[in-house]
């Protein structure tokens, strides 16, 4: 079979084992993304999750030899949740990203580009192939866009007009020299929505993020939260979903495609409390099968204390008080400190005020001095 007809082959495969959209980039060099991972650098832009070596990002050439062309494949996920809980006084709730609802993408991808890899080899057993899902080196999203899944948005996503932005991506490098996809033209136009709507003004100007502002990065780090930004993330324990929520291109696009990704409400929108106190064993049972839980439980359990703290939820106040008392992570102690102010109870005060006589670390004194200003404040005010 010649190779326009295998070609043709490997979509109806593609589409077959359940990728959404598949497309064919030459695996040219990357210029203009070089270009923009310097200026993102220089800037201190990037999150830091990236790959660092921009040589490595931006010629595919260096990690396959002979490459010639990059498949990339997009899979749609849910944007609508059926029956979703909804939080009330006493049994609040977070929320995870719709990109961390079911399982763990990176699976559900790798699993997809093995078959394509497979396909390929009985018909090209000389073919060379390498696969890669977020955690490689290459920008996805400059790949797909380059083999037309769609447009690289203001929001800095790349966004199809069949799933919107709601799609994962993922891609093969190989030496197979496939016909490539015609890119896609911009379809923002003078639509400004997620700019203006992003809570940190993180997107600086169309196209481009300051990661560092970003409430999807803030919310998996592991050290203190800015305090900057702890009255903006709101109830979110792990990503952030403004800028696509609020997206003209993402309206009446549930997605409610692939069964693997239909979240388990009680695990996309979990209780809140329970949290607090959760095992290492029974988080990972609960909540290691999906994306979010990558940078382990304290993460999610530090913003689980300051969502308490953006609802002022005062039966979180013995649990808190316990945490600031008892938890060996400085930083659970000190979050604990600030919510307990935020939230001001008497009985916080007093725990505050008890701590503040042995606490030993620095940063936790800070906080604890921070949720005594609270209750100062209230006082004069
Ligand atoms: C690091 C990272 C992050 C960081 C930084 C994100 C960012 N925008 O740079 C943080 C933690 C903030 C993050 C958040 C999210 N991420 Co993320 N992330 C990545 C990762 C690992 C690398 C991205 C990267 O290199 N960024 C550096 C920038 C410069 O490169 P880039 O975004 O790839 O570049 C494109 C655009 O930004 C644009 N561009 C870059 N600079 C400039 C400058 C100008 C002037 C212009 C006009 C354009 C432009 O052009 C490039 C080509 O399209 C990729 C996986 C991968 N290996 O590529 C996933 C990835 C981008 N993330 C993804 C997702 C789903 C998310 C979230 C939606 C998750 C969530 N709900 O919280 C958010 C979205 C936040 C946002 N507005 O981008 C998907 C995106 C799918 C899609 N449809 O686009 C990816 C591809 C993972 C995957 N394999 O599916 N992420
Ligand atoms: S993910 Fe949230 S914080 Fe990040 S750019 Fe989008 S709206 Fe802004
Ligand atoms: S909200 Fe508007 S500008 Fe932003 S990505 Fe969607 S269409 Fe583009």
């Amino acid at each position: 079979m010649n190779l326009e007809g295998f070609q043709q082959e490997l979509v109806a495969y593609a589409s077959e084992i359940g990728i959404d959209k598949i497309g064919f980039a030459s695996a040219e060099p990357f210029y203009n993304l070089r270009h923009q991972l310097a200026r993102q650098q220089q800037l201190n832009y990037q999150s830091g999750f990236e790959e660092p070596d921009l040589d490595k990002r931006t010629r595919p050439e260096l990690l396959l030899d002979e490459a010639v062309s990059i498949i990339s494949i997009a899979i749609a996920y849910p944007s609508k949740m059926e029956d979703a809980p909804q939080g009330m006084r006493g049994a609040r709730r977070g929320i995870f990203s719709r990109s961390s609802w079911g399982k763990d993408y990176h699976a559900a991808l790798k699993e997809r580009l093995t078959l394509l890899e497979a396909f390929i080899a009985v018909h090209f057993p000389e073919a060379r192939m390498r696969s890669m899902v977020d955690t490689g080196e290459l920008s996805d999203r400059a790949v797909a866009e380059r083999a037309g899944i769609g447009w690289s948005a203001k929001n800095t996503s790349i966004i199809t007009p069949e799933f919107g932005s709601y799609v994962y991506l993922g891609e093969m490098i190989t030496n197979i020299p496939f016909r490539y996809s015609e890119p896609m033209e911009d379809q923002c136009g003078d639509c400004r929505l997620c700019i203006d709507v992003c809570p940190t003004g993180a997107i600086v100007e169309g196209g481009q993020l300051n990661a560092q502002r970003c409430i999807s990065f803030l919310t998996q780090t592991k050290g203190f939260l800015p305090d900057e930004f702890r009255g903006v993330i709101g109830n979110r324990l792990y990503g952030c979903d403004t800028c696509q929520t609020v997206c003209p291109k993402n309206k009446r696009k549930a997605n409610l495609i692939h069964a693997e990704f239909t979240p388990d409400p009680e695990i996309a929108k979990p209780l809140l409390e329970p949290l607090l106190t959760i095992s290492n064993r029974e988080f990972k049972e609960r909540f290691g099968y999906v994306s979010g839980s990558w940078r382990g439980k304290k993460p999610i359990q530090r913003n689980a204390i300051l969502a308490l703290a953006h609802f002022k939820e005062k039966s979180a106040v013995p649990a808190l008080i316990k945490l600031l008392m008892e938890d060996e992570r400085p930083v659970i102690r000190g979050t604990a400190a600030w919510a307990l102010g935020k939230i001001g109870m008497p009985e916080g005060f007093e725990a505050l005020q008890t701590v503040l006589e042995t606490e030993q670390d620095e940063e936790v004194k800070d906080e604890i001095q921070k949720g005594l200003a609270f209750f100062a404040e209230e006082m004069k005010g």
